[in-house]
């Protein structure tokens, strides 16, 4: 066990930062922080010390090296069991920083908001992500938080164990930092990628679908049905690396797709499991381990499962492998595995495991209509918290607000018209596919109460507006308490008075998102 004595702050979003800088100010662990964050805790009535002072050095070039320090650097990656460590933090009179705290600036929000090429280059995180990268090294001595969704977690980690925390605590905490370094860099590398060439003249993978009969070419066995020939243009081992099992064939493809869609929407930390079947998810859940997650997202429809194509967001454990083996699946996708559990996966002949290499993925898409080839941008636009706009006199709470982003990652990635009905972490059920708005939720809300689910206090999200108050009148006799719609019926006013008179809280995002 290792107690804190200092720690450095530096978040870009500061709300729900409050508790922890209350928890440590108690358990009197001493606090340096950045511009923005030192004024936050300042603000508090929290003592805190300037970074600028632990450095001597003041904040340069607009903000671009606040922590780039070997005072900083130093104060977390020496080792504290190493005398000639000691002897040097004390000759260059560097003091320890155990506990890091950062939340990186937010480069794919910046991106998706259709920000200039100059605002998304300041948006990419140096000191930060050097922070992070450091401390999660230095785990042995020091506990890194590397985002905001992990603050109350810390908080009962510290408050349970009295500011202390064990070597299994710190290399948890490492694992998901270097999750959330990795995929702020492939995003990264993902924004670059759509350039037109890249610095060494190779065309960018858009520009490369755009030709896509110069791709290679994969005969597959047949097409969506046995009697349709099908071909695969493109580079699939780049993407993935088949560790087991039989061929793809054509729908496993268009569902394998189905999952890299959807799993890339769940970025935070905690492990995400998403359950495929004909492109749309009967399952997804998030969990503190891949084991509840998988678990989670099963339990949502487990007749639906069977069959299914599944993807995870984090490599998979031998004990997640053994739920997992259980199932009968299509194929497995994650980004690793241990060994143990690719050993037991490999046990039924057939299954197809694909780990998944990090590389960018076309942001346009084709479909063959008509005479003529339809191209569009992906729908690459996730609403979170901050483009909620309450329209009903009562707001979500924090709970259902976080239920509510959850529901509508799901939503954009099924077939219109469909209403997905979750809780925070947990899809219950969905209505996919229908002709009406009110068919989908009476689907969605018949095969929730199917598997055993109780909807009171659940929320909603639809993929387009409610030209009438029929769904708000069906949801809320349902139990569901919240709900988050694009807006912009002339009719919007009727679903808003429905849900006042109900005691609903309704938010609009502004952003329709069909999926055909
Ligand atoms: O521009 S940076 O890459 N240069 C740095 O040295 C640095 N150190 C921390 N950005 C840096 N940060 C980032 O500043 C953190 O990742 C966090 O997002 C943000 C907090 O700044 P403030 O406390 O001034 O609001």
């Amino acid at each position: 066990m290792k107690s804190i004595s200092s720690a450095l702050i530096s978040v870009y979003y500061k709300d729900g930062l409050e508790p922890l800088v209350r928890l440590l100010h108690e358990q009197n662990v001493k606090l340096y922080s950045t511009g923005g964050t030192q004024t936050f805790i300042e603000q508090l009535g929290i003592p805190v010390t300037a970074v600028e002072d632990l450095t001597g050095y003041p904040s340069i070039f607009g903000g671009r090296v606040k922590t780039l320090h070997p005072a900083v650097m130093g104060g977390i990656l020496y080792r504290r069991e190493l005398p000639e460590d000691l002897a040097q933090a004390e000759r260059h009179r560097i003091p320890p920083i155990d506990l890091v705290v950062v939340d990186l600036y937010p480069f794919e929000e910046t991106v998706a908001s259709g920000a200039s090429d100059e605002d998304v280059i300041e948006k990419i995180d140096i000191g930060g992500i050097s922070l992070i990268r450091a401390a999660a090294k230095n785990h042995n001595d020091v506990l890194i938080v590397s985002s905001r969704d992990q603050y109350a977690d810390v908080v009962t980690l510290l408050t349970e164990k009295k500011g202390h925390t064990d070597l299994a605590d710190r290399r948890q905490y490492a694992r998901q930092a270097f999750a959330v370094t990795s995929h702020y860099d492939t995003a990264i590398q993902a924004y670059f990628s759509a350039d037109e060439t890249d610095s060494t003249g190779a065309p960018s993978i858009n520009e490369t679908i755009y030709d896509f009969r110069s791709l290679s070419a994969s005969h597959l066995r047949y097409g969506e049905n046995p009697h349709q020939q099908a071909t695969f243009y493109g580079d699939l081992e780049a993407l993935f690396t088949k560790l087991h099992g039989k061929e793809l064939s054509y729908n496993n493809l268009v569902d394998v797709d189905a999952c890299v869609q959807l799993i890339d929407e769940f970025t935070d930390p905690s492990a995400a499991f998403a359950i495929i079947k004909h492109t749309n998810a009967c399952g997804v859940a998030t969990a503190d381990t891949p084991k509840q997650a998988y678990l989670n997202a099963l339990s949502c429809d487990p007749v639906s499962a069977f069959g299914g194509v599944i993807i995870t967001n984090v490599p998979v454990d031998l004990e997640t492998a053994e739920e997992l083996n259980k199932l009968f699946m299509e194929i497995l996708i994650a980004p690793g595995y241990a060994p143990e559990a690719l050993d037991l996966l490999k046990s039924k002949k057939n299954r197809i495991l694909l780990q998944r290499n990090a590389i960018a993925l076309p942001t346009v898409m084709f479909k063959t209509i008509l005479n003529g080839v339809l191209e569009q941008d992906k729908d690459n636009q996730t609403e979170t918290a901050a483009q909620f706009n309450t329209a009903t006199n009562k707001a979500p709470t924090e709970s259902e607000v976080r239920a509510l982003e959850f529901a509508l990652k799901i939503c954009k990635h099924t077939k219109s018209n469909t209403i997905v009905l979750a809780k925070e972490n947990q899809l219950l059920a969905s209505g996919v596919g229908q002709t009406s708005r009110v068919d989908a939720l009476r689907q969605a809300i018949e095969k929730a109460g199917s598997f055993g689910f109780d909807l009171n206090g659940a929320v909603m999200a639809s993929d387009a507006f409610f030209p009438f108050p029929d769904c708000v009148e069906i949801a809320s006799q349902a139990g569901i308490t919240a709900v988050v719609q694009p807006g912009g019926s002339i009719r919007d006013q009727d679903s808003i008075d429905y849900c006042n008179e109900h005691g609903m809280a309704m938010v609009v995002t502004g952003v329709r998102h069909f999926k055909h």
